[in-house]
């Protein structure tokens, strides 16, 4: 049926349904909500309104309480970034500068004892090729400029000597090196490095420190720069070449020593007597055990044979005093070295240029 106009009100929906077994009068209307009528009225009870401004001091506190642990945050943050007040902490990007240096030394020194070692000494100390560690050199001829120089120029760059047993390192040179840039920097940042601070020994491939076997120890090294080095006063600087060192050093000493022998006759007046031959060949003397008369003057006819490269003769008394010292020259060259008289013991000589080329000399 339709609920059209024109009807009878009684025609119209809803139907009113007549009485009957089951619902015999008219249900009185359902109230359709469970909740009280309060929660359900739409102005602000006092007890609402009170909450309602508990609740928003709550939130401010809430709110506040949050700004001061971000500006917390925010402070702590600062300074473990740029480091305390006082010096109470380093700078985050300090330590990790300082970390990264000590990280270049360990690996520079893996670098040294791989390609350096065998001509420079394990320590710097020289052999085939001049000595690193001195604090004469360190200071001043040393710095990281030359370095970077001399390891992509080579060896040759260092006395204009074209023949220099040092080859080239640096892989951007032509012909290029074997090592690459960052195994220089780190080969300089070794032979750079303070003897203040005490570097682990690391495994080249690993990283992982070295343990010696014995002691169980990790195995530790120590820079060569003294920065607290000074120069004697009116000392000249290092000169430019190694070599030149050793040839303004050779002339003193061979003069004084003759000096403090005694009474003798000075060899450059006295005929020699004996003459002995001495041969440098490939970074080593050829026989390594000489002996000569006591209390005479004797000549060393010393032969160089390395083309280019410097040597000489010295002589030590057992206490290591130089009692003599002969003029360092290059190869290939011959020199008489005439040699004041030496009482009778054993003495050890040398080339101060390559202090691995060593011997005995026997007075007797
Ligand atoms: C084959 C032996 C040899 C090797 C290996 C070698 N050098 Fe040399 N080095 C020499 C010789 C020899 C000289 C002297 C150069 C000359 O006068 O010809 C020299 C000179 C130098 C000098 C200049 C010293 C000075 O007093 O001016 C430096 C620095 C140097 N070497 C560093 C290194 C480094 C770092 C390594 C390893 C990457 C290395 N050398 C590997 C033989 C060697
Ligand atoms: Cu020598």
């Amino acid at each position: 049926m339709s609920d059209t106009p024109g009807r009878e009100p009684e025609q119209r929906l809803p139907a009113t349904r007549p009485p009957s077994e089951a619902a015999p009068v008219e249900t009185a209307p359902v109230e359709r909500f469970s909740s009280p009528a309060s929660t359900r009225s739409v102005e602000l009870s006092p007890e609402r309104a009170a909450q309602v401004v508990r609740q928003s001091s709550n939130a401010r506190w809430v709110g506040f309480l949050a700004v001061v642990v971000v500006m917390l945050f925010v402070a702590l943050y600062w300074f473990y970034e740029v480091g305390t007040p006082l010096g109470m902490s380093e700078s985050r990007l300090d330590q990790d500068a300082t970390n990264q240096a000590v990280v270049n030394v360990e690996r520079g020194y893996n670098v040294f004892q791989a390609n350096c070692a065998r001509c420079h000494g394990a320590n710097g100390e020289g052999g085939i090729g001049p000595t690193l560690n001195s604090q004469e050199k360190l200071y001043q001829h040393l710095n990281a400029n030359y370095l970077n120089t001399v390891l992509t120029a080579g060896g040759r760059y260092v006395c204009g000597n074209a023949k220099s047993l040092m080859p080239v390192w640096s892989n951007t040179a032509t012909p290029p090196g074997p090592l690459n840039y960052r195994q220089i920097q780190e080969v300089i940042a070794f032979i750079r490095a303070t003897d203040e601070v005490t570097y682990t020994i690391r495994d080249p491939e690993l990283g992982t420190p070295e343990v010696d076997p014995v002691t169980g120890k990790v195995k530790t090294f120590q820079g060569w720069v003294d920065p607290n080095y000074q120069p004697p006063a009116g000392a000249t600087p290092y000169p430019a070449c190694w070599a030149d060192s050793f040839a303004a050093a050779s002339a003193a000493p061979s003069g004084s020593a003759g000096a403090s022998i005694g009474p003798l006759p000075s060899p450059s007046t006295a005929a020699t007597t004996t003459t002995i031959p001495l041969t440098a060949q490939g970074i080593a003397f050829t026989s390594t055990e000489l002996t000569v008369p006591a209390n005479q003057p004797f000549t060393i006819e010393f032969d160089n044979q390395d083309v280019g490269v410097p040597h000489n003769v010295a002589i030590q008394d057992s206490t290591g005093q130089y009692v003599y010292k002969g003029a360092t020259f290059p190869g290939i060259a011959k020199q008489d070295y005439v040699i004041s008289p030496l009482a009778a013991g054993t003495y050890a000589f040398s080339c101060t240029v390559h202090p691995n080329m060593k011997g005995t000399l026997t007075v007797q």
